[in-house]
């Protein structure tokens, strides 16, 4: 009678905890899949593909101005991205205020901000393993004057402010910087 109460208060004990812990469980780690795409999560392919991201580059205005898009995009595709979306954008400077809100009371957000629209920008998202971090390892330093040879900011970018491309920093904000610029459709075609 007495093993019967405890056998009981267990699985009273082990029914309340599962029906608290609410959330549907997910094995997704942020990163492992493409929203939007059908890999799937749970097949070998996704174990194998489990660093797969996406990332959003911009090619600066006066980078496209001189005609060196192909020049750029080479050297990432070269390096293993492949860019699934471009087009480009001539931005209001209210428009680039908003994607740089983050660097909103930096000494440099105002003329970055007048950089940034003062011409058409090429923007991209590009797609491959580690996506995030491969395509700052391409792009180079912030400073060009810092960059390592062969990055894209040290062969193209002029100085801190002109320095050719922009990447995104995490896949958290690559998400958010994709969705500002495109929408799923648009990443499907
Ligand atoms: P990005 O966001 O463009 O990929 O560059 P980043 O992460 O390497 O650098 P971040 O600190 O996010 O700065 C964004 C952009 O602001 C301009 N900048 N100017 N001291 C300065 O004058 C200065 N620091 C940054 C650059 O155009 C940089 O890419
Ligand atoms: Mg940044």
């Amino acid at each position: 009678m007495k093993f019967h109460s405890v056998v009981v208060a267990l699985m009273s004990l082990f029914f309340v905890e599962t029906s608290l812990s609410g959330a549907p469980v997910s094995t997704h780690k942020e990163g492992n899949s493409i929203p939007g795409t059908n890999v799937a999560k749970t097949d070998k392919s996704s174990v194998e593909n489990q660093s797969l991201q996406r990332t959003l580059s911009i090619i600066k205005p006066d980078a496209v101005e001189e005609n060196l898009v192909d020049s750029i995009n080479a050297r990432f595709t070269q390096g293993g991205l492949q860019i699934i979306a471009q087009k480009k954008l001539h931005l209001t400077k209210s428009q680039v205020e908003k994607f740089y809100e983050v660097h909103r009371g930096k000494v440099f957000y105002d003329g970055l901000c007048e950089y940034m629209s003062s011409g058409p920008v090429m923007v991209q998202v590009m797609c491959g393993k580690n996506a995030v971090s491969k395509n700052r390892e391409i792009m180079g330093s912030t400073n060009p004057n810092e960059a390592k040879i062969g990055t894209v900011r040290k062969d193209f970018g002029k100085d801190i402010r002109h320095n050719a491309v922009h990447g995104s920093d995490s896949v958290e904000n690559a998400n958010i910087e994709i969705s500002f610029f495109f929408s799923e459709l648009e990443l499907m075609q």
